[in-house]
C-alpha cells in the first residue's frame, strides 16, 4: 500500500512541532509550512544514499531559512541517517544534542553547511554549485554530475548577501542549482509586506535566472515545477506560496508560528485538522517504511556511480579521491623551499602582497586543488598566476574567480567550494573591507573550513587612499574570532612559510594579512625549517645578554630592527621577535613563549593597528607603539612619522622601562 503525500508531509509537521513545544523553543512555522515541498524533493528528486552520507557525487541540500532547524532533522530523522535517532529530535536544542538550535554542520551527517545567519545558505550553495561545475570539467559527468538545493525564506532574500549570490550564480549560469523560496509573506515582525515589496521572481530574473511560482501545498505542481528547473539551461528559482505553520488551525499563516512553541492546545487543534492522531513523537510504521523507502532510493545510483568510478582510469581515480579527500600532492614543499632560498639570496624588497603572490606562483604550479579569486581587485592582492585562468560561464575548467565586487558572497562561496570539496578556495580584497565579508569569515571559523583570505593594504602604509582604506581594528578582531588564524608576515620567506601553514591547516580558515609598501628581506639565512609555525621566533636575538625584547608583526618588524641597531649603538642589548601568528604562537604553551620573549625584561610591542590584544605578550611593565584611532591620508612614510610607529619611538619606548 503505498503512503499518501500527505501523511509523509505530516510526518515532518508533527515531528518539528512536537520538538519544538518540548524544547518549549524554536521555530514550527517554517517546518510546517515547508513540508509539502519537502517531502517532494526528498521522495522523488534529491539524489542521496542515507547510509552513506559522504558519497561524493550525493546531490547538496542547503537549509538557507536555517532557524527552520527541525525540517531538516525530521527529515535526516525519517530518511533513515544513522546518526538523527528518535531521542536526538526529541532533546532538540538541548546540551549534547546533534540537534541545535541552527543546523551545525560537522554535527549531524547530511548537513552539508552551517545555516542560521540569514543568506549565508543560499551564497554558500552557490559555491557548492560553483565546485560541482568545476570538478566536473576536471573529472567528467561518470564522476561528477550533481545538484544543489537549496530553501530559503524571505529573510534570506532580503539580506544583501542573497543580492550578491543571485547575480553571481545568474552570472555563470550555475544551471544546476535550484532555490526553493518559502513564498509565505511573512518574518518576525509580521506580514513582510511591512518591510519588503520586492517581486522576488522578477528580481532572479533580471539575474539570468529560470523562475517559476508554484502552489507550495500542491504536490504534483511542486514536482512538475523541480522537472521543470532540473531541465533549464540556468539556475532556477521556484517561488512556493505556502502558509506558515500549515495546519495549526488558529495561527498558521501567522507570525505566531514563527519562533514559538504552538502550545498544547493548538498542537491537538492541528492534529485534529491534519488528521494526524498519533502522539508527540510517534510516526506510524507504514510511513516510517516509505520515508526509509526513500531514504534508499539512492542506492542504486550510488552503486552505479561506484562501478563507474571503478573503470575508470586508475590515475584518474587516484586524483579524484586526493583532491576530493583534501589531501595535498606530493612535491609542493620542495618547491615552496627552493623558493624561499631564492628570496633569502637575492633578497627582494617586496611588499608582502607581492611576495604573497609569488609564493602563489609556486604553489599553484604544484598544487592543483588551490583556487584563486579576488573582488575586483587582483591587480592589487597579487591573487592570479600563471597557473590559474579565469573560470567562465563557457568553461569552467580554470583556477581563478572573478568574484566582482562581491566580498561578503566570496567569502560564503569560498566556505561552498571547500565544504563541496576537491578545492582549496583562496580569495583577496583589502584587509579593511574584511568587515564586508566577516559573517562568511566567522562561519569558515564555526565550521573549521580551510579557507584562506588574502587580505592586503593592511595598514596606514597603504597611504594615501586614507582612513577608510586603513586598517587599524581589523586584525584584532579577526584575532578575536576563535579558530582563525591570523598571519602577519615580515618579509617575503616568512609569507611563503605562512602560506604553507595556511594550506596545511586543514581544521580551519586563515587570514593573509599583507603590505601593500614595500619591506627589507629579514631572513637573509636559509632554513628549510619553517620558522613561523610556532608563530613567533627570536629573529635576531641580542647582542650579549638580552636587556629587553621588542616582539612585532609585517611591515614593523623592520622598525622593530632598526631600534635594535640604534640601542645596540648605545650599548643597549635587545633581541627582536618577529610574530607571524598569534594563534599558533598561543598553541605553544608557557615554555616557549618564556624562552621566546624572555623573562625579567621590559617588553615592547610594535604594529600599525591597535593595541588590544598585545598585552597577554607585553605583560605588566610592556611598551606598545601603534595606533590609538583613525589613520590619515598621505603617504606612507610621512604617515609613520606621524602617528608615531617609528624606530625612535621604539628606542624611547624601550629606554623607558630599562
Ligand atoms: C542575519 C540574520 N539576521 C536576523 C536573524 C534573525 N531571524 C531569524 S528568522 C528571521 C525572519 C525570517 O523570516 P523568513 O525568512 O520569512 O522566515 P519565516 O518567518 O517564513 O520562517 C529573522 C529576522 C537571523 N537569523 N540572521
Amino acid at each position: 500500500m503505498t503512503v499518501a503525500h500527505a501523511d509523509m508531509a505530516n510526518a515532518i509537521r508533527f515531528l518539528s512541532a512536537d520538538a519544538v513545544q518540548q524544547a518549549n523553543s524554536g521555530h514550527p512555522g517554517m517546518p510546517m509550512g515547508m513540508a509539502d515541498v519537502a517531502t517532494v524533493l526528498f521522495t522523488k528528486f534529491l539524489k542521496f544514499d542515507a547510509a552513506q552520507p559522504a558519497w561524493p557525487d550525493r546531490d547538496r541540500f542547503v537549509l538557507s531559512a536555517g532557524h527552520g532547524s527541525m525540517l531538516i532533522y525530521s527529515l535526516l530523522h525519517l530518511t533513515g541517517y544513522e546518526d538523527m535517532t528518535m531521542e536526538q529530535i526529541r532533546n532538540f536544542r538541548q546540551l549534547g544534542a546533534i540537534t541545535a538550535g541552527h543546523p551545525e554542520y560537522g554535527h549531524a551527517q547530511g548537513i552539508e553547511t552551517t545555516t542560521g545567519p540569514l543568506g549565508q545558505g543560499i551564497t554558500t550553495a552557490v559555491g557548492m554549485a560553483l565546485a560541482e561545475r568545476m570538478l566536473n570539467a576536471r573529472f567528467g559527468d561518470d564522476a561528477v554530475d550533481h545538484h544543489t538545493y537549496v530553501i530559503v525564506g524571505d529573510g534570506c532574500l532580503m539580506e544583501g548577501i542573497s543580492h550578491e549570490a543571485v547575480s553571481m550564480a545568474g552570472h555563470l549560469g550555475l544551471s544546476k542549482l535550484i532555490v526553493l523560496f518559502d513564498d509565505n509573506d511573512i518574518c518576525i515582525d509580521g506580514p513582510t509586506d511591512m518591510s519588503v515589496g520586492d517581486d522576488q521572481p522578477a528580481r532572479f530574473a533580471a539575474s539570468g535566472w529560470h523562475v517559476q511560482s508554484v502552489d507550495g501545498h500542491d504536490p504534483d505542481a511542486i514536482a512538475a515545477a523541480i522537472k521543470a528547473a532540473k531541465a533549464a539551461d540556468r539556475p532556477s528559482m521556484i517561488a512556493c506560496k505556502t502558509v506558515i505553520g500549515r495546519g495549526a488551525p488558529n495561527k498558521e499563516g501567522t507570525s505566531a508560528t514563527h519562533g514559538a512553541p504552538l502550545g498544547d492546545d493548538e498542537l491537538a487543534a492541528a492534529r485534529e485538522a491534519m488528521g494526524w492522531p498519533h502522539g508527540p513523537f510517534e510516526v506510524p510504521d507504514d510511513v516510517v517504511g516509505a520515508w526509509r523507502e526513500a531514504g534508499a532510493r539512492g542506492v542504486a545510483e550510488h552503486t552505479a556511480w561506484t562501478a563507474r568510478m571503478a573503470a575508470m582510469d586508475g590515475a584518474a581515480r587516484d586524483e579524484f579521491e586526493r583532491s576530493v579527500g583534501g589531501e595535498l600532492p606530493a612535491g609542493w614543499e620542495e618547491a615552496l623551499n627552493a623558493h624561499k632560498a631564492k628570496c633569502s639570496a637575492e633578497q627582494p624588497k617586496w611588499a608582502t602582497r607581492k611576495a604573497s603572490g609569488e609564493a602563489l606562483s609556486v604553489l599553484t604550479e604544484a598544487i592543483p586543488d588551490l583556487i584563486g579569486g579576488s573582488a575586483d581587485l587582483t591587480g592589487s592582492v597579487n591573487t592570479k598566476t600563471p597557473s590559474t585562468e579565469p573560470v567562465t560561464p563557457a568553461d569552467f575548467s580554470g583556477r581563478y574567480i572573478h568574484y566582482g565586487v562581491r566580498e561578503h558572497a566570496m567569502g560564503a562561496v569560498m566556505n561552498g567550494m571547500a565544504l563541496h570539496g576537491g578545492f582549496i578556495p583562496y580569495g583577496g580584497t583589502f584587509l579593511v573591507f574584511a568587515d564586508y565579508m566577516k559573517g562568511a569569515m566567522r562561519l569558515s571559523s564555526l565550521m573549521g573550513q580551510r579557507v584562506v583570505y588574502v587580505l592586503t593594504h593592511d595598514s596606514i602604509g597603504l597611504g594615501e587612499d586614507g582612513p577608510t582604506h586603513q586598517a587599524v581594528e581589523t586584525v584584532a578582531t579577526l584575532r578575536a574570532t576563535p579558530n582563525f588564524n591570523v598571519f602577519r608576515p615580515c618579509d617575503p620567506v616568512e609569507t611563503a612559510e605562512c602560506w604553507a601553514l595556511a594550506l596545511t591547516n586543514t581544521k580551519g580558515p586563515s587570514g593573509m594579512v599583507l603590505t601593500r609598501q614595500g619591506v627589507p628581506l629579514l631572513r637573509t639565512e636559509h632554513t628549510d625549517k619553517n620558522l613561523s609555525a610556532r608563530g613567533a621566533y627570536v629573529l635576531a636575538e641580542a647582542d650579549g645578554v638580552r636587556q629587553a625584547t621588542i616582539m612585532a608583526t609585517g611591515s614593523e618588524v623592520s622598525i622593530a630592527m632598526a631600534a635594535r641597531d640604534a640601542l645596540n649603538g648605545e650599548g643597549i642589548t635587545v633581541a627582536v621577535v618577529s610574530v607571524p601568528c598569534w594563534e599558533l604562537f598561543d598553541a605553544q604553551g608557557d615554555a616557549y613563549q618564556i624562552e621566546v620573549l624572555g623573562q625579567g625584561v621590559p617588553h615592547v610591542a610594535v604594529e600599525a593597528g591597535v593595541r588590544m590584544g598585545w598585552d597577554k605578550y607585553i605583560r605588566s611593565h610592556g611598551g606598545f607603539v601603534g595606533m590609538t584611532g583613525f589613520g590619515a591620508s598621505a603617504p606612507a612614510g610621512q604617515l609613520f612619522e606621524h602617528f608615531g610607529i617609528t624606530a625612535e619611538n621604539v628606542v624611547k619606548e624601550v629606554k623607558a622601562r630599562l
